[in-house]
């Protein structure tokens, strides 16, 4: 009591109001005013943090917690009463000439997008000590996540602004949602390469915050181990960004802007931009309010599906399911086999691979009525069956694929499905770990992550008729892969796959040990023989026509074993380096046009 009078009122609101949700341990151990007084006042600023940054504060997270947590202790299954279907959605073939409309139908919206990277997470899984989006796409160029997906958004910026008449200067919006863990790094990497190319004006990062960790099934809080004026907290996971973006007005700016469109992504997928054209295409088309981009699933891998789920009193939802509640929701709900493969040697639920493109105006009017607010849920570590206590502290998450949850069933939910190779390759997983993954399955480590870059160019020059050699299989860190020709191009080069095709020509060929890097706009690849390393640079105004045969001894992969500390821990992570014997280089900084024939 005698400590309410160091106290502002608001503080001793906040103070009431903890005492009155069951949460007086907090203040149990709180000698006389006099002692310690500035870390208690520190104590109550932070409460008031986490009172703000939760829709409906913290009386709200406790109530939901106390909720979550006695389902949890029931062992209540959160699809009960549901059953499963395949929604509809749009399933598409690289290259035809239905993906093709497709991918010019989005690049046309690309001007009325706003893109959302979310970037809050650490990556613990993966083992690096810098942020992911600092880390190196590939090894050829050294381009790094975040480079690589701003020089794409710009590229799409460009090619919508062609494609429309009067496509006018539209600025295409960049949100990064950041953490403490991320957000300061993430700011002087922007900083410290002039925002990629991109206006500063343009970016805006939003930092989540951490919520309350709780000790026990009454939600009681719990103390920061180091520090007894502190609640510990723990990430609440991507689902955040729904409520940032609300409370940060960004929304409402956009909408009076005439955009669109909002497309959330993850840290560390190099082949999305790939596929996002074509999506984009699709929720334009098929007025899609939610469009969740996916990919084959083979029946049980470790990805979500996206299920339409049913419950016996006509409620509707199309949703991720996690990989592991589907196969016991498929079992009981009458399909005794679970998650099986269908005759395409898939299963028939589409894999969520987490990139959602929503339409801005119902997104604005759902986010009004549940202020971003996410379904959320706890996954406590209890210490025995009875699951009356904890091995160690829990918290409430939530993902933001969860969105659709609290949609109507009027709402137009769908898919857009693509091969794998095109469109996802997440960096998430450490070299040990990924070493440790059976045979067939993905790694998602840096190495499986720079190959699939590889083998994406190879696959979209070989459709657009280059001849590429197969790929040599090659052992990095204990994981078995494919490496193909080390084809990189910059998006403004190429961000579809209508631009690849007319910027090659002729007849060309690349060998396996093959490096080709094409930085420029105006590069055309005609009647090229490839055995080596060809690396061209050109500015905006030089035409460059690029043919003849190139032989040089090229670049090779050096092993680097994971455990080497002497090399870069991005090196490491991937087992290998690329030495660069011997290139062919050529640089057009002059306007102009320009024949490289050797
Ligand atoms: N992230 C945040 O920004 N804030 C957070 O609090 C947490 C994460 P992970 P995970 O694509 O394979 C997701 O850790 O567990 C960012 C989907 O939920 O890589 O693999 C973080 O920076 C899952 O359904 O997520 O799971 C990163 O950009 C599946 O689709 C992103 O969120 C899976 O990804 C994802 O963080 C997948």
């Amino acid at each position: 009591q005698k400590n309410l009078l160091l106290l502002s009122p608001d503080q001793i609101e906040l103070a009431k109001m903890l005492l009155e949700m069951g949460q007086s341990h907090l203040f149990e151990h709180w000698p006389e005013p006099g002692v310690d007084d500035d870390e208690k006042k520190a104590f109550l600023n932070q409460v008031a943090l986490l009172d703000a940054s939760y829709p409906g504060g913290l009386v709200s997270y406790i109530k939901t917690a106390r909720e979550l947590l006695a389902d949890s202790k029931a062992g209540k299954n959160p699809f009960d009463g549901f059953t499963p279907s395949v929604p509809s959605g749009e399933l598409l073939t690289f290259g035809d000439d239905n993906f093709i409309q497709f991918e010019e139908a989005g690049v046309r919206e690309g001007r009325n997008a706003a893109f959302v990277l979310v970037a809050g997470g650490l990556g613990e899984r993966l083992g690096y000590n810098g942020i992911k989006v600092a880390l190196p796409i590939e090894s050829t160029t050294g381009t790094c996540f975040l480079q690589h997906y701003i020089e794409s958004i710009l590229a799409l910026q460009d090619a919508s602004r062609k494609i429309v008449e009067g496509g006018g200067q539209r600025q295409i919006p960049f949100v990064i949602m950041t953490s403490d863990d991320t957000h300061s790094r993430t700011l002087e990497l922007l900083e410290s390469n002039a925002y990629f190319g991109m206006l500063p004006s343009q970016v805006k990062l939003l930092k989540q915050e951490k919520v309350a960790c709780l000790d026990d099934n009454d939600a009681r809080l719990a103390m920061d181990p180091h520090n007894n004026y502190r609640i510990q907290t723990k990430p609440h996971g991507h689902g955040d960004v729904h409520s940032l973006l609300y409370s940060s007005g960004l929304l409402n700016i956009w909408r009076d802007a005439g955009l669109r469109w909002v497309l959330f992504f993850q840290d560390t997928n190099g082949l999305l931009f790939k596929a996002l054209p074509a999506s984009l295409g699709v929720s334009a088309t098929n007025q899609y309010q939610v469009n969740s981009l996916a990919v084959h699933r083979k029946a049980k891998e470790a990805i979500g599906g996206i299920a339409k789920l049913t419950h016996a009193d006509g409620r509707t939802m199309v949703i991720n399911v996690e990989y592991n509640q589907l196969d016991p929701l498929l079992r009981a709900t009458g399909f005794p086999d679970g998650d099986v493969n269908c005759e395409t040697g898939y299963s028939p639920f589409p894999g969520n691979i987490n990139q959602l493109i929503l339409e801005l105006g119902p997104y604005i009017e759902e986010l009004t009525k549940t202020r971003g607010a996410i379904k959320e849920f706890v996954n406590p570590k209890y210490k025995d069956s009875t699951k009356s206590s904890f091995k160690s502290s829990t918290r409430l998450e939530c993902m933001m694929q969860d969105y659709p949850k609290t949609l109507p069933p009027t709402a137009r939910v769908g898919f857009t499905q693509m091969d794998t190779w095109l469109a996802y390759a997440p960096v998430k997983n450490n070299p040990e770990d990924a070493a440790k993954v059976p045979k067939g399955n993905p790694y998602h480590s840096a190495t499986s992550g720079e190959m699939a870059i590889y083998r994406a160019n190879s696959l979209m020059l070989r459709k657009a008729g280059v001849k590429v050699d197969d790929p040599a299989l090659r052992v990095f860190n204990g994981q078995e892969v494919e490496v193909w020709s080390q084809v990189i191009w910059s998006p403004k080069w190429a961000l579809t796959f209508a631009d690849v095709r007319s910027k090659v020509g002729g007849s060309c060929s690349i060998s396996q040990k093959s490096t080709l890097v094409i930085n420029g706009r105006n590069i055309f690849v005609e009647d090229l023989s490839l055995d080596g390393a060809l690396v061209i640079d050109s500015v905006e105004d030089a035409a460059v026509k690029v043919g003849g045969s190139v032989q040089n001894k090229g670049w090779v992969f050096e092993n680097v074993d994971y455990k080497d500390t002497s090399a870069p821990e991005e090196v490491r992570i991937r087992g290998f380096r690329i030495n660069r014997v011997e290139q062919l280089e050529k640089s057009y900084n002059e306007p102009g046009n320009f024949c490289l024939e050797p």
